[in-house]
């Protein structure tokens, strides 16, 4: 069984708060379809109404603490070396679409190090939790990444960037390398999950460009409390601010590192 810090129990109590939510805006959206316009307005008003109660209840239980989330942007807290960095609804093509692919996601920055993670599919029931020092655990089971140790026999993660957003080039490129050296790629949608994912030790390795702190804080920390390697795409620790990432156990992620490489020096 985990042994947690009493803030694990706040962060985990805001994302089961925010989620009854998330839940039944999520059964609601399959009646919206008819209307073209309806869904995208009632999903952005779903993700506004969670991350205001993630901002309420992070907010009771840590005054002063500061955050970063998806929808409201920074606000600076009293206390200057804790920092919520918030995701109420990663995964909103899949929310918009009926697919229940999507996670709340919660990370706790303290001295400008990422010490806790929530990563919660509310549909699933999937509760990925981890702190520094403490493990990964999956509804209290713990987790371990993959042992895979040829890229042949991976099953690998990734994101497309989005219309209008840069990147298609060199995604394009990337694929063409990593599709040729693994036993499979997979395109899920939400990034919290991917990482989260990695942790459990259902893909071998993830990697993505482009992302923003929120889709990835409280994923990092699953994968290194689950033993795993996570980078930039330079292979570098400047993951939050780069915005690409590169997870894996140590060897894949290593040589998924190299197949990128391979690929940016061709494209
Ligand atoms: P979202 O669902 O919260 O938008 C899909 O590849 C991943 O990219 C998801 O985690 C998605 O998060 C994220 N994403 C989508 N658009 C993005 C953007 N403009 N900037 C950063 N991340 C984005
Ligand atoms: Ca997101």
């Amino acid at each position: 069984m985990a042994r947690h810090t009493p803030v694990m129990a706040v962060m985990v109590a805001a994302a089961r708060k925010a989620a009854r939510g998330l839940q039944r805006d999520f059964g609601e959206v399959e009646n919206l379809q008819v209307s073209l316009k309806g869904p995208a307005n009632f999903v952005t008003a779903a993700d506004k109404k969670a991350e205001k109660t993630l901002f309420e209840e992070l907010s009771k239980a840590r005054p002063g603490y500061g955050f970063l989330m998806e929808e409201g942007g920074t606000i600076e807290g009293s206390d200057k070396s804790h920092r919520w960095l918030i995701d109420p609804l990663d995964g909103t093509t899949n929310f918009l679409h009926s697919i229940p692919h999507f996670a709340i996601s919660i990370g706790l920055e303290r001295d400008g190090q990422i010490v806790a993670g929530v990563v919660y599919n509310p549909i699933s029931d999937e509760l990925f939790i981890a702190e520094k020092g403490q493990g990964a655990f999956l509804n209290d089971r713990r987790l371990r990444v993959a042992a895979r140790r040829e890229l042949a026999n991976a099953v690998v993660a990734t994101g497309i960037p989005h219309i209008g957003r840069p990147g298609h080039k060199r995604f394009i490129a990337e694929l063409g390398v990593v599709m040729n050296e693994v036993a499979g790629v997979r395109r899920m949608g939400s990034a919290a999950l991917d990482l989260a994912y990695v942790a459990a030790g259902r893909y071998d390795a993830y990697w993505e460009a482009n992302l923003a702190p929120w889709d990835l804080a409280a994923g990092i920390i699953l994968v290194r409390e689950a033993g795993g390697f996570v980078s930039d795409l330079n292979s570098r620790d400047d993951v939050l601010n780069s915005g690409g990432v590169i997870a894996g156990n140590e060897t894949i992620h290593r040589e998924l590192a190299k197949a990128l490489k391979r690929a940016h020096a061709a494209s």
